[in-house]
């Protein structure tokens, strides 16, 4: 039963600050830090909610990802790893905002009768908690904990300073009932990376150009040192890792895949020194990977390999497995396995074109990660990524079991059959199922140069990019400009399509949406054209419309 005097006496020690207002927006909620506590405090009380209602572990995850050291945020893992399911965003934006603790007493007790949630007789509610580096971490953790306990029963563990990816792995893997800690996830990984390099063809000859060397950005954040403890693991790698703690610079100042991909320029620490090595940037909870090498000039431009292509290699190298599973007859037999893309709006248009000119199936969501991540599971292999650097590849439970049939050396097929089986079944263990996952990520794209051969370059020259532009436009409502298939539509204001679109029709290759922000309080507008000045006027005309 709930215990009330228990959660009126912690809440008292959590009142919300004057006049603020939260809300549980793409991805969890984040703020300046120092107005946080009481969040946190409430999201330590709904997580411990949630894992009884679920009678799973429930994860909570204290992080602002990219945004700047003073900000910080929370968000709830899911019993299998991902977002907390979208039914109980409502009510975690009303416990959060509950102005007293009777008004946030009475919620929860309103809540609990109304989701029939357990407490007798039944499991008690587990919750595991992570934090990154940023030094308000560690009291907002506090404050979690003592949301979670205010549960009776409600047992919380404190799993240290993690990567949001780790701590959504830790979550499925405790759930699946295999080993899941922080060690469990190193071996899992770098014995899935190896069993990788041990299947590539022998006799693969390097490329041209091809450098061995990587160099990896952490944004001074959190994914540095985790990447150091694995390339330990890893001799056969060589990784260079800078930006790779708070010592070196300040989290996610000039620094990180956010700055990298949005900027187009080398993150601090990275100059013309390091022209045509092989670099990659994470951000700051190491969720999000891109790639990019500098350019000889002096002032450092890049060559930015982002999330777009990062999806494209994955899809390349998947579906050269699934063609030596093709061959031999078997994959007919398995009547319903479907690889399926899903990319969103912002996916650069070359990338879409390329990945259906492979006579691939391509989906769009509308941004944001617990949208690609459910359409990908629709598929027996789904591959999504947003351009900035976030996405995975999900594997269906059938699927696993039919490779775990088809790898077996018994099995009639050919060796080549069997090596594609037994790559497709490293690959789905290699890289994170629960969310995307920086580290799995630069593991993943490591080998997989290694298996093609190809360097950087010829990696970046799959498709080239269409020229882009990005604006943010201040509005005094962003919630007026509502927008439907997967935001390439607006319908609401009446009458800002059909402008967009008669704006758009004069560019060759034209294309261009706009959408609220999810994060921050905007309108975003999008364009694309086949030259830079095209891109950038179509970008301006339509903001003007918005406005
Ligand atoms: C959040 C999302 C990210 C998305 C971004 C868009 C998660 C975990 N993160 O960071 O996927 O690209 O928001 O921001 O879902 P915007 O709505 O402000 O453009
Ligand atoms: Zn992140």
């Amino acid at each position: 039963e709930l215990q009330k005097s228990l959660i009126l006496e912690s809440s008292s020690r959590f009142l919300i600050p004057q006049g603020v207002k939260v809300s549980y927006g793409t991805a969890g909620f984040r703020e300046d830090a120092s107005i946080l506590s009481s969040t946190v405090y409430r999201v330590g009380i709904l997580a411990a909610l949630r894992s009884l209602k679920t009678q799973s572990v429930i994860g909570v995850m204290i992080t602002a990802s990219h945004n700047k050291v003073s900000d910080n945020g929370v968000k709830i893992a899911d019993p299998s790893g991902g977002m907390l399911s979208q039914d109980w965003e409502p009510f975690a934006d009303e416990l959060a905002n509950a102005p007293s603790p009777q008004q946030l007493l009475q919620l929860i007790t309103e809540f609990v009768e109304k989701e029939r949630i357990p407490f007798d007789g039944v499991r008690p509610a587990e919750i595991l908690l992570g934090r990154d580096t940023r030094p308000s971490g560690e009291a907002l953790l506090e404050a979690a904990r003592q949301g979670v306990t205010s549960i009776v029963g409600a047992v919380a563990s404190d799993m240290g300073i993690l990567t949001t990816p780790q701590l959504h792995w830790m979550v499925r893997a405790r759930n699946k009932g295999i080993k899941a800690s922080e060690q469990d996830y190193f071996e899992q990984l770098s014995n899935s990376f190896r069993c990788l390099m041990d299947l590539i063809p022998t006799g693969q000859s390097k490329c041209d150009g091809m450098n061995d060397k990587l160099v990896v950005d952490g944004a001074n954040g959190v994914g540095g040192a985790k990447l150091q403890i694995l390339h330990k693991l890893l001799s056969v790698l060589d990784i260079e890792v800078r930006n790779s703690s708070q010592d070196e610079g300040v989290l996610n100042d000039g620094v990180g895949a956010d700055y990298v991909q949005k900027e187009k320029v080398a993150p601090r620490g990275f100059g013309s020194k390091d022209a045509g090595i092989r670099c990659a940037s994470l951000d700051g909870d190491a969720d999000r990977l891109v790639y990019f090498s500098v350019l000889p000039e002096s002032n450092a431009p890049i060559d930015l390999v982002d999330g777009d292509k990062i999806l494209s290699l994955f899809a390349v190298f998947i579906r050269e497995q699934l063609s030596f599973l093709n061959e031999k007859e078997d994959i007919k037999n398995f009547d319903k396995s479907r690889l399926g893309i899903i990319q969103t709006a912002y996916a650069n248009g070359a990338s879409t074109n390329y990945l259906k000119h492979l006579g691939l199936e391509v989906n769009l969501t509308p941004t944001g990660v617990k949208y690609l991540h459910e359409k990908a599971a629709d598929f027996d292999i789904g591959i999504y990524f947003e351009a900035n650097g976030h996405g995975t590849i999900l594997f269906s439970e059938t699927f696993i079991e039919w490779l775990e049939v088809r790898s077996n050396k018994l099995s009639s097929g050919s060796k080549e059959a069997e090596k594609a089986a037994l790559r497709l079944l490293a690959v789905s263990k290699l890289i994170n199922q629960a969310v995307g996952d920086a580290l799995s990520g630069v593991l993943l794209v490591e080998v997989i140069l290694k298996h093609m051969g190809w360097s950087i370059h010829r990696w970046n020259e799959l498709y080239h990019d269409l020229p882009s532009r990005q604006l943010k436009v201040k509005v005094a409502d962003r919630t007026s400009v509502v927008t439907a298939n997967a935001e390439t539509v607006v319908v609401r204001p009446p009458g800002l399509q059909e402008a967009i679109n008669a704006e758009t029709a004069k560019y060759t290759q034209g294309r261009c949406f706009v959408r609220p922000s999810g994060t921050e309080d905007v309108v975003r507008v999008y364009a694309e054209a086949s030259t830079q000045e095209a891109a950038d006027t179509l970008a301006n005309c339509v903001a003007k419309l918005v406005d």
